[in-house]
């Protein structure tokens, strides 16, 4: 009997990808986690039906989310990393020499456990003596810190369940107050294409804005996330994420990346019309 995991993109469309093997089921204390495997895409995992990272595209996401920031601050050396339990992000800030301390903050451990097993690749950071994890709630976590991070980064799941105060006013204020005096914060900013996503990336774009003098939004192409087309929010005290990016520096670190390149930077920016009028209506 063929198996396929379904993801609900809207009311009306639904995403499958087919099952060759189900690796892992649980329900943790937060959330429905399942491991499956794909002909295609390789290992994937799942949280309450969403698909949070497969082996074949993580790579897009992980790069978006760490090197545009880091092409942007002169010096990123103390980072908050909050959700991200599959390590990716962590992953990428590692290979930075310059990283000297790297917090991560994941509210459910079990997730941090299952994909140290199932995704030796995304969790090869995690050991690095510079990464400090807690378990705990990013919301708890950064009501302690004032003027500590250089970024921070919110790896998060959707709005609703344990996603949804990391998409709350009082939590980007909070950022705010946790940031050095130059620090950027960048967080993974739903998608601009079907209604519901449309709606929490509207409200997250409007309350960012609220509290930070700049907020800009990014994209990239994820192709199994809904509708293949993802954004990101860049939001900062002091840089510019293109007039402040310093591409002479980031390129003489001579990282290999298999998406992220100074002139995708750039260009990930510059957003289509529909997108634009949709963050400039909220
Ligand atoms: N963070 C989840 C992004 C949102 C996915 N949403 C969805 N499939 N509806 C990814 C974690 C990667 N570190």
């Amino acid at each position: 009997m063929e198996k396929w995991f379904t993801e609900k993109h809207s009311d009306t469309i639904n995403f499958s990808i087919k099952v060759s093997k189900t690796l892992f089921s649980t329900q943790t204390k937060f959330q429905k986690l399942e491991v499956f495997e794909n002909e295609e895409l390789g290992r994937f995992f799942t949280l309450d039906d969403y698909v949070m990272i497969t082996e074949k595209d993580e790579f897009i996401y992980h790069d978006m989310i760490v090197h545009v920031p880091m092409a942007v601050h002169p010096k990123a050396h103390r980072i908050l990393v909050i959700g991200a339990g599959d390590g990716g992000t962590v992953r990428e800030l590692c290979r930075y020499p310059y990283v000297t301390h790297v917090d991560m903050v994941e509210i459910d451990e079990e997730v941090v456990t299952v994909c140290k097993k199932y995704f030796p690749n995304s969790t090869s950071g995690l050991s690095d003596s510079r990464v400090h994890l807690y378990f705990m709630d990013g919301l708890a976590f950064i009501a302690t810190k004032k003027n500590e991070y250089d970024l921070i980064i919110v790896d998060s799941t959707d709005p609703f369940s344990v996603g949804e105060g990391l998409f709350t006013q009082s939590f980007y204020k909070d950022c705010f107050t946790a940031l050095k005096d130059d620090g950027i914060l960048v967080n993974q900013h739903e998608s601009p294409f079907y209604e519901h996503y449309q709606k929490n990336m509207q409200r997250a774009h409007k309350r960012i804005k609220e509290a930070f003098p700049i907020a800009k939004v990014y994209q990239a192409f994820i192709p199994t996330y809904a509708s293949g087309h993802w954004l990101f929010g860049f939001a900062s005290k002091k840089y510019d994420p293109i007039k402040d990016a310093n591409f002479e520096h980031w390129n003489s670190l001579n990282l290999q990346t298999k998406y992220y390149n100074p002139a995708l930077h750039i260009g990930s920016f510059a957003l289509p019309n529909y997108v634009i009028d949709l963050l400039n209506k909220e």
